[in-house]
């Protein structure tokens, strides 16, 4: 049997490579092999992801590489949700989750609901591309006590602000929670758009907003 390190190791190399077959099959594996969820997503996926980054910054790949590269992520943490995720747990609140407009970056946004939902939290997904009014009216319709919002480009964290405008404008802002997240996004950024909590990760994310619902 393959040993643990060198297993983990060549999940975060097919990774690279966008083999989303290979990084199924052996994030599978190392799940049957008692491997813990959380070690096989940050040792591996994340770890595989996090060079990718480096090499798609430094023009050694492009775009189509990191796409399947991603799409071999999402295959691989689709496995690992339910293992992440506890279920049959009474939801603790609800929390509103999406990637802002005119952003595509969905893979951050999808660990931070993955999280979440494993803290027994409700999240409504809304995806990628969402425009500001849709998180607003989202959270108005399904009383949410949570707005998170995900962004990855220096050009898009600015729609977080008209987030937070659109729930001013709609009367919700002192009812809703605005979390913002993702690479660009700061401590600073989010107290200078009146957002309420930025968070670095998703595990933090999700502590934050258990935090909020159970307060
Ligand atoms: Co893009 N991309 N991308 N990309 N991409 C970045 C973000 C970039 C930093 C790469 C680089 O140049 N070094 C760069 C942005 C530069 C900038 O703005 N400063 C960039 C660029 C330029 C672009 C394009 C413009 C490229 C082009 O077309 N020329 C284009 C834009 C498309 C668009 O969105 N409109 C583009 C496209 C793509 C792909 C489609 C190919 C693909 C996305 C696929 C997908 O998501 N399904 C992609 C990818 C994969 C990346 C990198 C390589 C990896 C991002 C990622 O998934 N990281 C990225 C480089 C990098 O970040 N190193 C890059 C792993 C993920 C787990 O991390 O999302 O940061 P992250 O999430 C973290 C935390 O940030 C936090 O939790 C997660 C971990 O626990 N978090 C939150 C995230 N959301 C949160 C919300 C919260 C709290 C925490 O509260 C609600």
């Amino acid at each position: 049997m393959m040993e643990h390190r060198e297993l983990l190791e060549e999940i975060c190399t097919f990774l690279q490579k966008g083999r989303a077959k290979n990084v199924a099959e052996l994030v599978q594996q190392a799940v049957d092999e008692g491997i813990s969820a959380e070690v096989i997503l940050n040792d591996a996926l994340l770890k595989g992801m996090g060079i990718i980054g480096e090499k798609f910054k430094n023009n050694e790949v492009y775009v189509p590489e990191v796409l399947i590269a991603a799409r071999a992520m999402n295959q691989g943490t689709a496995i690992l949700k339910p293992l992440l995720a506890s279920d049959g747990v009474q939801a603790v609140g609800k929390v509103v989750l999406g990637t802002v407009r005119g952003d595509l970056h969905d893979i951050g946004k999808n660990l931070v609901r993955m999280m979440m939902e494993g803290k027994g939290l409700e999240v409504i997904d809304l995806g990628v591309d969402v425009p500001p009014e849709k998180f607003v009216e989202t959270a108005k319709e399904e009383h949410a006590q949570i707005i998170g919002l995900s962004a990855l480009l220096t050009t898009t964290m600015v729609e977080m602000k008209n987030v937070v405008d659109a729930a001013v404008a709609a009367g919700i802002r002192d009812n809703v929670t605005i979390m913002v997240g993702g690479a660009p996004v700061t401590d600073a950024f989010c107290k200078s758009i009146g957002a309420d909590a930025y968070t670095s990760d998703a595990t933090s994310a999700a502590e934050y907003a258990c935090k909020v619902c159970t307060a």
